[in-house]
């Protein structure tokens, strides 16, 4: 059946010395055809100088405790620790989803991965021999942007489709580099690696032919298995090739590395090199990564209308051990719904654009839409439910942030509710074979502000808060009842 979305904007400059604005209709469909962006393209508009350059840098598995300025006493992250101090540290904030496929649509569409079906209770992310992926109806950052014909590219692991109708270039991206899903898939049987018993080796290191995985530019397959001993550093070339080609007019770069998800693989100049193992080099790579990112803005003289995010698309993947990321002071880790599964180092770094503070108010990727929308005189779609607020008066120092609430979200299934300090669990999963549930008797109640670490149970103390945030649970569970189908589970038909 053929869905039409008709999605109506209005977006205005917003410099003080222009002020103009247009309307225009979007029209998606399911049927849309890949690789065609002039299908897409809604009108040409003249670029003005109020349109900033986004970039979002978006680690794998990186925990909240594997960044120096978050508390990590081993790992050098020097440029990660600089956006801090000359922008802004978030402490609370929480990916969309502790996995990978539901967090980066969340991210992309501003919306829980429940909405456009990105969240299963079948299959937790997409494989090698799935056949769905974000739906062509759903508007990504990338779309909104081309609105003001931003140039925009994605680096990197995508992980939302990996078949021709879901690739990157038919979500609003001109350009795709990158391994379409995660770099252990497609792992040769009968070869050491990390998923038999390696895990339990500091020491070792993965073959990179043991893991068949492609990797793509636009969407064509240039290499097969990739090199990924050297993958950040590609991805980080490309980046800064897109960025200096696109110096002159706005654009939007999303680089979600591979890693430190594993297989571990770090470059010469980096493996060998961290006090805290293989996975120590894989993040000091990323921290070059992103200071390669800062420096060539700053040497093309545009930092002061760039804006650069850094997060992670859930917490790290503890059952890897010593080859796995920390969390820190926050409890369990990736898959799970405690805050080691979601709560996400975050910085955001502008010089033009973003006033210096450590921020302790709460946001979440899917904010990021949002937010980008304000910066870049846009509005967010308005026909169909939206779950981004706009951090952009944080960034500027003017406001506080608008998010009150959190809901998490997993597998298909909402586990609990965050308002204002107070937490409600009501699904729990095992913390290292996360997906494997653990039986509740009850939910549980954690005050996050006094009790970071949820050690401290206060159900029975608190039973009007629980009664507050159980109806809460309800009603969203209510207002999600019309989410699009599951677009997890299905199977490329052999
Ligand atoms: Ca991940």
């Amino acid at each position: 059946m053929i869905k039409r979305l008709v999605f109506s904007l209005i977006f205005c400059g917003l410099t003080a010395a222009t002020f103009h604005s247009c309307t225009f209709s979007y029209i998606k469909g399911e049927d849309d055809k890949p690789n065609n962006p002039e299908q897409k393209s809604i009108s040409k508009n003249t670029i003005d100088n109020s349109s900033p350059n986004f970039v979002i840098i978006f680690a794998d598995d990186m925990g909240y405790g594997d960044v120096a300025s978050f508390g990590n006493p081993n790992i050098r992250t020097p440029h990660l620790d600089r956006m801090g101090i000359e922008g802004q540290k978030w402490t609370q904030f929480y990916s969309a989803d502790p996995v990978c496929t539901p967090s980066r649509a969340g991210l992309l569409t501003g919306r829980y991965p429940i909405r456009n079906g990105m969240t299963s209770k079948d299959r937790a992310v997409l494989f090698p021999d799935s056949d769905g992926g974000l739906p062509q109806s759903e508007i990504t950052i990338a779309e909104l942007l081309k609105q003001k014909d931003y140039a925009t590219a994605c680096i990197g692991k995508w992980h939302l489709g990996h078949l021709p109708q879901h690739l990157p270039t038919t979500q609003g991206f001109d350009y795709y580099f990158g391994i379409p899903y995660s770099n252990d898939m497609d792992a040769k049987p009968g070869q050491a690696h990390y998923h038999d018993d390696s895990k339990d080796d500091p020491a070792f290191y993965p073959e990179i032919s043991t893991y068949h995985v492609p990797l793509l530019e636009n969407t064509t397959v240039i290499e097969r298995p990739a090199d990924q001993t050297n993958i950040t550093k590609r991805y980080t070339e490309k980046a800064v090739e897109f960025i200096t080609q696109n110096k002159d007019k706005p654009f939007f770069l999303y680089l979600p590395h591979s890693m430190p998800h594993i297989p571990l693989f770090a470059g010469d100049d980096f493996y060998g090199k961290s006090k805290r193992g293989h996975y120590g080099d894989v993040i000091e790579e990323i921290d070059w990564s992103v200071g390669k990112v800062m420096k060539t803005l700053e040497e093309l003289d545009i930092e002061d209308n760039t804006l650069v995010i850094f997060t992670s698309d859930n917490g790290p993947w503890l059952l890897f051990k010593t080859h796995g990321g920390s969390a820190g002071p926050l409890k369990d880790g990736k898959g799970t719904h405690f805050e080691g599964g979601q709560r996400v180092p975050t910085f955001f770094w502008g010089p033009g654009i973003v006033k210096p503070k450590v921020v302790t108010e709460v946001g979440s990727t899917m904010d990021i839409m949002s937010t980008i929308a304000s910066l870049a005189g846009l509005k967010i779609p308005n026909d169909r439910k939206m779950d981004s607020q706009d951090l952009s008066e944080v960034l500027t120092g003017t406001g506080h942030s608008p998010r009150t609430e959190f809901y998490y979200w997993g597998y298909g299934e909402l586990a609990g509710v965050r308002s204002g300090n107070y937490k409600l669990v009501v699904k729990e999963r095992k913390p290292l074979l996360y997906w494997n549930k653990v039986e509740m008797e009850r939910p549980k109640l954690f005050d996050l502000e006094t009790d970071v670490s949820e050690k401290y149970d206060l159900y029975d103390l608190m039973p009007e808060k629980v009664k507050e945030l159980q109806a809460m649970l309800d009603a969203h569970l209510e207002d999600t009842e019309d989410s699009l189908p599951d677009n997890l589970a299905s199977r490329i038909q052999k």
